[in-house]
Protein backbone atom coordinates (compact mmCIF):
# COMPACT_ATOMS: atom_id res chain seq x y z
CA UNK A 1 0.00 0.00 0.00
CA UNK A 2 2.41 2.39 1.21
CA UNK A 3 4.59 1.69 -2.36
CA UNK A 4 1.76 1.98 -4.24
CA UNK A 5 0.81 5.29 -2.90
CA UNK A 6 4.64 6.37 -3.36
CA UNK A 7 5.22 4.97 -6.71
CA UNK A 8 1.83 6.77 -7.85
CA UNK A 9 2.55 10.25 -6.55
CA UNK A 10 6.25 10.06 -7.50
CA UNK A 11 4.66 9.12 -11.20
CA UNK A 12 2.37 12.31 -10.91
CA UNK A 13 4.31 15.35 -10.78
CA UNK A 14 6.52 16.16 -13.64
CA UNK A 15 10.26 16.37 -13.28
CA UNK A 16 11.43 18.79 -15.74
CA UNK A 17 13.09 19.22 -13.72
CA UNK A 18 17.87 28.27 17.37
CA UNK A 19 15.68 29.92 18.96
CA UNK A 20 17.03 31.47 22.52
CA UNK A 21 16.73 29.53 25.38
CA UNK A 22 14.87 32.11 27.65
CA UNK A 23 12.84 32.69 30.40
CA UNK A 24 11.87 30.18 33.34
CA UNK A 25 11.73 26.75 31.90
CA UNK A 26 9.54 25.66 34.76
CA UNK A 27 6.94 28.17 34.04
CA UNK A 28 7.01 28.00 29.87
CA UNK A 29 6.54 24.21 30.74
CA UNK A 30 3.76 24.33 32.89
CA UNK A 31 1.88 26.63 30.74
CA UNK A 32 2.47 24.42 27.48
CA UNK A 33 0.90 21.49 29.45
CA UNK A 34 -2.25 22.16 29.64
CA UNK A 35 -2.49 23.30 26.15
CA UNK A 36 -3.38 21.85 22.58
CA UNK A 37 -0.44 20.45 21.02
CA UNK A 38 1.83 20.93 17.68
CA UNK A 39 4.26 19.03 17.32
CA UNK A 40 7.20 19.68 14.44
CA UNK A 41 8.63 16.36 13.48
CA UNK A 42 10.67 15.83 10.19
CA UNK A 43 14.31 15.23 9.09
CA UNK A 44 17.24 17.57 9.90
CA UNK A 45 17.48 20.95 7.99
CA UNK A 46 14.01 20.86 6.16
CA UNK A 47 12.88 24.06 8.30
CA UNK A 48 11.01 22.72 11.67
CA UNK A 49 12.30 25.28 13.03
CA UNK A 50 11.67 28.22 10.98
CA UNK A 51 8.03 27.34 10.96
CA UNK A 52 8.49 26.63 14.93
CA UNK A 53 9.82 30.31 14.64
CA UNK A 54 6.82 31.76 12.92
CA UNK A 55 3.80 30.10 14.76
CA UNK A 56 4.74 30.73 18.40
CA UNK A 57 5.97 34.18 19.69
CA UNK A 58 5.04 33.96 23.57
CA UNK A 59 7.60 32.31 26.26
CA UNK A 60 9.87 30.08 24.18
CA UNK A 61 12.29 27.79 26.09
CA UNK A 62 14.66 25.68 25.29
CA UNK A 63 15.82 23.18 27.62
CA UNK A 64 17.42 19.31 27.55
CA UNK A 65 15.76 16.32 26.80
CA UNK A 66 15.88 14.73 30.93
CA UNK A 67 19.22 12.62 30.73
CA UNK A 68 20.09 14.10 27.45
CA UNK A 69 22.20 17.15 25.74
CA UNK A 70 19.66 16.98 22.82
CA UNK A 71 17.83 20.31 22.65
CA UNK A 72 14.28 20.84 22.37
CA UNK A 73 12.26 23.96 21.72
CA UNK A 74 8.70 25.27 23.87
CA UNK A 75 6.48 27.88 22.83
CA UNK A 76 3.25 29.13 22.61
CA UNK A 77 1.04 30.53 19.88
CA UNK A 78 -2.48 31.46 18.98
CA UNK A 79 -3.73 30.31 15.81
CA UNK A 80 -7.51 31.22 15.24
CA UNK A 81 -8.73 31.50 18.57
CA UNK A 82 -7.09 28.78 20.33
CA UNK A 83 -3.64 29.14 22.17
CA UNK A 84 -1.72 25.63 21.02
CA UNK A 85 1.58 24.95 23.08
CA UNK A 86 4.15 24.00 20.24
CA UNK A 87 7.06 21.73 20.52
CA UNK A 88 10.16 21.43 18.35
CA UNK A 89 11.59 18.24 17.87
CA UNK A 90 15.26 17.23 16.78
CA UNK A 91 15.43 15.65 13.26
CA UNK A 92 14.23 12.47 12.91
CA UNK A 93 15.11 9.36 10.04
CA UNK A 94 12.30 6.79 11.08
CA UNK A 95 10.15 6.14 14.15
CA UNK A 96 12.78 2.96 14.96
CA UNK A 97 15.39 5.62 16.41
CA UNK A 98 18.85 5.52 16.35
CA UNK A 99 20.59 8.22 17.27
CA UNK A 100 19.87 9.86 21.12
CA UNK A 101 17.73 12.78 18.93
CA UNK A 102 15.47 10.10 17.16
CA UNK A 103 15.07 8.43 20.39
CA UNK A 104 14.27 12.02 22.16
CA UNK A 105 11.41 12.70 19.16
CA UNK A 106 10.15 9.20 19.68
CA UNK A 107 9.99 9.50 23.62
CA UNK A 108 8.34 12.97 22.61
CA UNK A 109 5.56 12.12 20.44
CA UNK A 110 4.83 9.45 23.09
CA UNK A 111 4.48 11.54 26.22
CA UNK A 112 3.14 14.96 24.28
CA UNK A 113 0.33 13.18 22.75
CA UNK A 114 0.17 15.94 19.96
CA UNK A 115 -3.24 17.29 18.60
CA UNK A 116 -1.16 17.86 15.42
CA UNK A 117 1.73 16.32 13.69
CA UNK A 118 3.32 18.89 11.41
CA UNK A 119 5.61 16.79 9.07
CA UNK A 120 7.51 18.84 7.24
CA UNK A 121 9.84 17.65 4.32
CA UNK A 122 11.73 18.99 1.82
CA UNK A 123 9.67 19.51 -1.05
CA UNK A 124 12.80 18.53 -3.41
CA UNK A 125 12.99 14.40 -1.33
CA UNK A 126 9.63 13.98 -1.55
CA UNK A 127 9.59 10.52 -2.37
CA UNK A 128 11.89 9.81 -0.33
CA UNK A 129 10.13 11.76 3.07
CA UNK A 130 6.69 10.24 2.81
CA UNK A 131 7.55 7.05 3.80
CA UNK A 132 7.92 8.28 7.29
CA UNK A 133 4.67 10.61 6.72
CA UNK A 134 3.38 7.01 6.32
CA UNK A 135 4.57 5.92 9.41
CA UNK A 136 3.26 8.86 11.60
CA UNK A 137 0.02 8.73 9.82
CA UNK A 138 0.11 4.67 10.39
CA UNK A 139 0.81 5.35 14.55
CA UNK A 140 -2.69 7.22 14.43
CA UNK A 141 -1.31 10.88 14.91
CA UNK A 142 -3.15 13.49 13.22
CA UNK A 143 -0.74 14.20 10.62
CA UNK A 144 -0.48 17.51 8.46
CA UNK A 145 2.04 16.61 5.64
CA UNK A 146 4.04 20.59 5.29
CA UNK A 147 5.97 20.04 1.98
CA UNK A 148 8.43 23.57 2.83
CA UNK A 149 11.02 24.46 0.69
CA UNK A 150 8.84 24.38 -2.24
CA UNK A 151 11.00 27.37 -4.09
CA UNK A 152 13.81 25.65 -4.87
CA UNK A 153 11.77 22.42 -5.68
CA UNK A 154 10.29 25.01 -7.93
CA UNK A 155 13.60 26.28 -8.98
CA UNK A 156 14.58 22.49 -9.97
CA UNK A 157 11.03 22.07 -12.49
CA UNK A 158 9.38 20.02 -9.85
CA UNK A 159 5.61 20.76 -10.35
CA UNK A 160 4.03 18.58 -6.82
CA UNK A 161 -0.18 18.60 -7.13
CA UNK A 162 -0.84 19.23 -3.78
CA UNK A 163 -4.46 18.35 -4.03
CA UNK A 164 -3.79 15.10 -6.04
CA UNK A 165 -1.40 14.23 -3.38
CA UNK A 166 -3.74 15.18 -0.87
CA UNK A 167 -6.37 12.75 -2.16
CA UNK A 168 -4.21 9.99 -2.49
CA UNK A 169 -2.64 10.26 1.01
CA UNK A 170 -5.93 11.17 2.30
CA UNK A 171 -4.32 13.94 5.01
CA UNK A 172 -3.87 17.60 4.44
CA UNK A 173 -1.29 18.95 2.40
CA UNK A 174 0.00 22.61 2.78
CA UNK A 175 2.74 23.91 0.20
CA UNK A 176 5.30 26.39 2.35
CA UNK A 177 8.14 28.41 1.87
CA UNK A 178 8.81 29.25 5.61
CA UNK A 179 11.85 31.19 5.00
CA UNK A 180 9.85 33.81 3.16
CA UNK A 181 6.64 33.78 4.92
CA UNK A 182 4.59 31.35 2.41
CA UNK A 183 2.16 29.21 2.75
CA UNK A 184 2.03 29.38 6.42
CA UNK A 185 -1.79 31.48 6.64
CA UNK A 186 -2.64 28.31 4.74
CA UNK A 187 -0.96 26.08 7.27
CA UNK A 188 -2.78 27.94 10.05
CA UNK A 189 -6.02 27.22 8.09
CA UNK A 190 -5.63 23.64 8.02
CA UNK A 191 -4.44 24.05 11.86
CA UNK A 192 -7.23 25.41 12.78
CA UNK A 193 -9.77 22.86 10.30
CA UNK A 194 -7.81 19.69 11.24
CA UNK A 195 -6.55 19.94 15.01
CA UNK A 196 -8.45 18.06 17.70
CA UNK A 197 -10.41 20.88 19.75
CA UNK A 198 -8.87 22.23 22.59
CA UNK A 199 -9.89 20.00 26.12
N1 LIG B 1 15.15 27.88 0.39
C1 LIG B 1 14.50 27.67 1.53
N2 LIG B 1 15.21 27.55 2.67
C2 LIG B 1 14.50 27.32 3.82
C3 LIG B 1 13.10 27.23 3.84
N3 LIG B 1 12.72 27.00 5.12
C4 LIG B 1 13.83 26.95 5.86
N4 LIG B 1 14.91 27.16 5.08
C5 LIG B 1 16.32 27.17 5.49
O1 LIG B 1 16.70 25.83 5.78
C6 LIG B 1 17.70 25.82 6.80
C7 LIG B 1 17.31 24.86 7.90
O2 LIG B 1 16.19 25.37 8.58
P1 LIG B 1 15.85 24.92 10.07
O3 LIG B 1 14.55 25.52 10.42
O4 LIG B 1 16.99 25.15 10.97
O5 LIG B 1 15.71 23.34 9.85
P2 LIG B 1 15.36 22.22 10.94
O6 LIG B 1 14.42 21.28 10.28
O7 LIG B 1 14.90 22.86 12.20
O8 LIG B 1 16.76 21.50 11.14
P3 LIG B 1 17.25 20.63 12.43
O9 LIG B 1 16.96 21.44 13.67
O10 LIG B 1 18.71 20.43 12.17
O11 LIG B 1 16.51 19.34 12.40
C8 LIG B 1 17.86 27.26 7.27
O12 LIG B 1 18.98 27.81 6.65
C9 LIG B 1 16.57 27.93 6.78
O13 LIG B 1 16.70 29.31 6.54
C10 LIG B 1 12.38 27.37 2.60
O14 LIG B 1 11.16 27.26 2.52
N5 LIG B 1 13.15 27.58 1.49
MG1 LIG C 1 15.65 22.80 14.15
Amino acid sequence: MKNAIISAFSKSFSKNRKTNAAGCHTQAQQSVDHLPKIMLIGTPNVGKSVIFNKLTGMYVTVSNYPGTTVEVSKGKGRIGNTIYGIIDTPGMYSMMPITDEERVTRNLILEEKPDVVLHVIDAKNLCRMLPMTLQLYEAGLPVILVLNVMDEAKRLGMKIDTDELERMLGIPVVATVAALNKGMDKLRERIIKHGRPAA
